[in-house]
């Protein structure tokens, strides 16, 4: 693919990290041949249903743990009530991978990068015109760094701080194959995707009208 947008790691600050590139096209054709088979095993992506009572725009599904406003559980309890699907371990020991890559261009992501023990990932589907509102993942008890693989059409990747949701952010436009990993002093900063960039796809992956976008987290919880 092309790229229009930056080609080389940058630090979108402390302990925040974006490679742009890092998956190639057959692991992103993986990705979408996987979490299509994901939503239709776990009785289909939900639009979870936030406190004020309107439902998110982005669709999900949860790997290892089932994650809706604001708490994680075994089961899909706000759906059919079935256990969360597995967490693979490879997509856990690529996060590391990504991880391990992202600490050799900011140090402060995470203490050690090599103990990273995920048992989460959270799997968006950007339909056309989904977007996410600024918020913080603090849900997980565990202070290690959230890895963030997205395919597909471009969402603009607005990273804040963690003092609240206005500025100062940057807008990291990220495209199909790009990893953003934070962790460290930014762990708990605001972020969130105001919009997908117009007419933007993957010609690698096929017919996919949207973004995919999968967030891997150690929870720290226990059962
Ligand atoms: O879609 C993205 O790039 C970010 C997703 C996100 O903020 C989240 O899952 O908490």
């Amino acid at each position: 693919m092309d790229r229009l947008l930056p080609t080389e790691p940058s630090v979108m600050a402390p302990g925040a990290v974006h490679l742009p590139g890092w998956m190639d096209a057959d692991l992103r054709v993986e990705f979408v041949t996987r979490c299509r088979a994901w939503g239709e095993a776990s009785g289909g992506a939900r639009h979870p249903r936030m406190r004020n009572g309107s439902s998110m725009s982005v669709a999900m599904v949860g790997l290892g743990w089932h994650w809706y406003p604001y708490r994680y559980s075994r089961t899909r309890d706000d759906g059919d009530g079935g256990r969360a699907l597995a967490f693979p371990s490879w997509l856990g020991e690529l996060s590391r991978r990504a991880l391990v890559d992202a600490a050799v261009i900011d140090a402060r992501v995470a203490a050690d990068p090599e103990q990273f023990a995920p048992d989460v990932a959270l799997i968006n589907w950007y339909g056309p015109g989904a977007t996410m509102g600024m918020h913080v993942d603090r849900d997980e008890v565990a202070p290690a760094p959230v890895v963030s693989f997205s395919v597909g059409a471009t969402g603009v990747f607005r990273f804040g701080n963690p003092s609240g949701r206005g500025r100062p952010w940057v807008d990291m436009p990220l495209e199909s194959g790009d990893v953003v990993v934070f962790g460290g002093p930014s762990r708990l900063a605001y972020h969130g995707v105001p919009r997908l960039a117009a007419d933007t796809f993957d010609p690698a992956v096929g017919e996919l009208l949207g973004r995919l976008n999968v967030t891997v987290r150690e929870t720290g919880l226990t059962d």
